[in-house]
């Protein structure tokens, strides 16, 4: 008999058909018209490869605690242990730093994605378990979004724009007539939402773009950063130097005297700081099309052109969150809100900027008014945290001083490291000055499903289920529905709920009764629901399911705002509607950087050269672009079939221009050798005409494979190449798309990638 069970992950909701405790299938929700593909690889979790099947510890901590031989993480093979032990160690090791060096020495940042379920939220729990016994040092901002959020607080007051709440699609689609895109608008990544997501409505939107015969102008170094259905003009940009077309095209517009002065004037604060920086008074050099020309590589003519056509027309700016993962990535977000400010169309529908639309598919969808089901993490003993990317750089240099958004502060020094629901050997820049500041740490312990290349560098590890395992909830900011997510199978091995392992842990910490309330995982679950229900009543007079109605059919929708246009209320009257910046107005030109004085984020959104670009490139270099994988979630589902789809030779593909490939004698399909002075990996080369010349793409989220010996890296893990520094001392985000790299063909059989990380997770694993 076939049961069927309503689920739902980062990708979307899906029902998974089950037979006497075997997945058999894996159905598209009903009302869902796009489902992802990526629906079909969740079986995978399934199967016991790859995952960790019981608690262990490594050998050389287990003999000498937090003076073993550090080194030794990732070589050492791991003992097994109860579960009772495991966590006995757990809770000493929190104990003891705690007594020693204080809390601010627990580091329990633990970026990740985990899983969509918001009650099993593994970051999340171990927060709220932390919180209960002194705290912990945290982590602000994201590695999707850093410096973009960071100056757009300053400038419009908020980071809304780039959380979902500029104007929505639904209003672009009907009302805008010139559609710039920079980066992306691409179903590759709307596939996913941080917490599920019930439909994907970006195709529906850019069909009806299509329809109304909307002028689209793709500026990327990728053509396929939109569908071609979409017949975009294809601007293939050099990749970093958006900020100079955007100057450029503002500095046009000025010069013509084309700029709408009235909104400048009553909207905006500090626009003479800016006018003058465009008219080129200080530097000599006037902003113009010729200037972002000879920066960006594009014909002047085409930007004149369009600079010309942008205030005439009904002109919406859509910018990806792939620009501010850069450095000076603070400034693509302020030159794109300084464009739209010249051209004078905020606030009114399909007009003015919005940042993020597809990067996730929750982004530039009608978004979610009500309460997201969330569990809390509890009020905070301690306040401290680094900026998310920053993690090596504390690592390294304890006591170290830095800054972030205009504050002096000193990274702490951290003894224990706790990471539930994240893959930092995945998401890090730089993986091999990682590799060094992860030897600091007295104790790493690491809570995962999967043996990732982080759990295998842990000093316990603890096995966590996957959400089909256990019941949960899904649903978050921008979700139109929540989502249930029944349980489908039994736990693998002896892995537990991350509820019940932060469970048993606040137990042995003494606090078990705070961390769980009296609730068990369903009376949560329920609670969870009940409170967005009752605030979808009582604040939207919305009315959502009972939840036994809800979790029957695995779906309840939520209040959302459709037609949505970003600040049409601040234009109107901009006094009875301050933003909450400096001015509150838009800040074009800023008091507060203007006294920080940093060179790397001024008063003004500038043109300021990255730290590496084709404008600099040496002879046969290339510019490193690694995007999201099409066929699987970051680094989750690695070996599942649509991942394996986009591999060759078990290793990920880099896709570069015919020009660039058979100058260095490459030919598709052949294994390349990619470097820099910071690391090497091989890919299997795929030549395309999509990429403009001198750009390579490498997708992110191959298991991190060193060789053996001193060789490249061998699964294609782009982030043994990228450049690990903040992208301003104002944003400190990361800088992955700022990159150089070498390609050379690679002689010689490199093996399979995913057999040789099996082969070594096998190698450590308990005899
Ligand atoms: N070069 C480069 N690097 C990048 C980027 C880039 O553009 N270029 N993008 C960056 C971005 S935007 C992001 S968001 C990060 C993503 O980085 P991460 O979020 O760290 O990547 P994931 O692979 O999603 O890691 C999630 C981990 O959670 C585990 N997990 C899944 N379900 C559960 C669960 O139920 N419980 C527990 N305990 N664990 C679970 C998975 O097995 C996996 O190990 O990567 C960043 N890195
Ligand atoms: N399938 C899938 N979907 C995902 C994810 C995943 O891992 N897999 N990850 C999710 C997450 S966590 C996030 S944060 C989002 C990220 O969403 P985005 O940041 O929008 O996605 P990316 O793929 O990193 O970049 C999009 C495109 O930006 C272009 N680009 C890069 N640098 C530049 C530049 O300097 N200038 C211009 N003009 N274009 C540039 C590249 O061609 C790239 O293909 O994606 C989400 N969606
Ligand atoms: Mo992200």
């Amino acid at each position: 008999m076939i049961t069927r069970v309503p689920h739902c992950s980062h990708w979307g909701a899906y029902t998974l058909l089950v037979d006497e405790g075997r997945i058999v299938g894996v159905e598209p929700f009903a009302h869902d018209p796009a489902p992802s593909e990526l629906i079909h690889s969740v079986p995978a979790w399934a199967s016991p490869e790859r995952r960790v099947m019981r608690p262990m510890v490594r050998e050389g901590w287990l003999a000498d605690r937090q003076h073993s031989d550090r080194r030794g993480r990732g070589r050492e093979r791991f003992v097994p242990v109860s579960w009772d032990a495991a966590l006995d160690l757990v809770a000493g090791e929190i104990r003891r730093v705690s007594a020693d060096h204080g809390n601010a020495a627990i580091f329990a940042g633990s970026y990740g994605w985990t899983s969509c379920g918001r009650f099993h939220h593994a970051s999340t729990l171990l927060k709220r378990t932390l919180n209960l016994v002194g705290g912990f040092t945290g982590h602000v901002d994201t590695y999707s979004i850093a410096a973009g959020p960071v100056i757009l607080r300053h400038t419009l007051g908020d980071d809304r724009a780039c959380g979902g709440q500029a104007n929505t699609l639904d209003s672009i689609a009907e009302h805008s007539q010139t559609l710039v895109v920079f980066g992306a608008m691409s179903p590759r990544t709307a596939q996913s939402e941080a917490g599920g997501i019930g439909a994907h409505h970006l195709e529906t939107y850019l069909r009806r773009i299509v329809e109304r015969g909307v002028r689209v102008i793709l500026v990327s170094p990728l053509k396929d950063d939109l569908p071609d259905w979409v017949a975009a003009e294809w601007w293939p940009i050099r990749p970093n130097t958006d900020t100079a077309l955007m100057l450029g095209l503002a500095g046009e517009i000025v010069r013509s005297g084309q700029q709408e002065s009235d909104f400048l004037a009553r909207c905006t604060s500090g626009s003479e700081l800016y006018l003058a920086y465009l008219r080129g008074e200080g530097d000599g050099r006037p902003k113009d099309a010729e200037w972002a020309s000879t920066i960006t590589g594009l014909p002047a003519e085409a930007i004149r052109a369009l600079a010309r056509d942008l205030p005439r027309t009904r002109s919406m700016l859509t910018v990806s969150w792939s620009l501010q993962r850069a450095h000076h990535g603070e400034q693509p977000f302020w030159a794109a809100l300084g464009l739209a400010a010249v051209i004078g169309q905020i606030g009114r529908p399909g007009g003015g900027v919005g940042y993020g639309y597809g990067s996730l598919g929750g982004v530039g969808a009608p978004f979610a008014i009500g309460k997201s089901p969330a569990m809390s993490q509890l009020s905070k003993p301690i306040n401290s945290f680094i900026p998310v990317a920053r993690i090596s750089d504390m690592l390294l240099n304890p006591g170290g001083p830095y800054s972030y958004e205009g504050e002096d502060r000193r990274y702490p020094d951290i003894r224990l490291v706790y990471w539930a629901g994240g893959n930092p050997f995945h998401h890090h820049q730089d993986l091999n000055r990682l590799s060094e500041a992860w030897t600091r740490p007295e104790t790493i312990i690491v809570q995962d499903p999967m043996f990732t290349a982080t759990a295998k560098r842990a000093d316990i590890v603890l096995p966590a289920s996957t959400s089909i395992e256990r019941n949960d909830l899904a649903g978050n900011k921008r979700s139109d529905f929540i989502l249930a997510m029944g349980q489908a199978i039994a736990p693998l091995g002896e892995a537990r709920s991350d509820f019940d392992i932060f469970n048993a842990l606040s137990g042995k910490l003494g606090v078990a009764a705070a961390f769980n309330e009296g609730r068990d995982e369903m009376g949560w679950i329920r609670h969870l629901y009940e409170e967005s229900r009752n605030h979808a009543q009582q604040h939207h007079h919305f009315e959502m399911p009972d939840f036994e109605t809800f979790w029957a059919q695995g779906h309840a929708p939520c209040p959302v705002q459709r037609d949505h246009t970003y600040l049409a209320a601040f234009r109107e009257d901009p006094e009875a509607h301050p933003l909450d910046t400096e001015s509150g107005l838009i800040v074009l030109g800023s008091a507060t950087l203007a006294r920080l004085g940093y060179a790397d984020c001024g008063p003004h959104p500038a043109w300021i050269e990255p730290a590496e670009w084709l404008g600099r490139a040496q002879a046969g270099e290339l510019h490193l672009i690694s995007h999201q994988p099409k066929g699987r979630l970051h680094s989750q589902l690695e070996t599942a079939e649509a991942s394996l789809a986009g591999k060759r030779e078990g290793r990920e593909q880099v896709m570069l221009h015919p020009g660039d490939a058979s100058v260095r004698g490459i030919a598709d399909g052949q294994t390349v050798r990619l470097w820099n002075a910071r690391g090497a990996c091989l890919a299997t080369a795929q030549v395309t005409d999509s990429v403009a010349a001198g750009v390579a793409i490498l997708p992110t989220g191959a298991w991190f494979t060193p060789a053996e010996a001193e060789g490249p890296e061998l699964s294609g893990n782009p982030n043994v190449l990228t450049l690990d520094i903040g992208s301003s001392a104002f944003g400190q985000g990361c800088s992955a798309h700022t990159c150089l790299v070498r390609i050379e063909a690679h002689a010689g059989d490199a093996g399979d990638a995913v057999r040789i990380y099996d082969a070594h997770l096998a190698a450590i694993l308990p005899t």
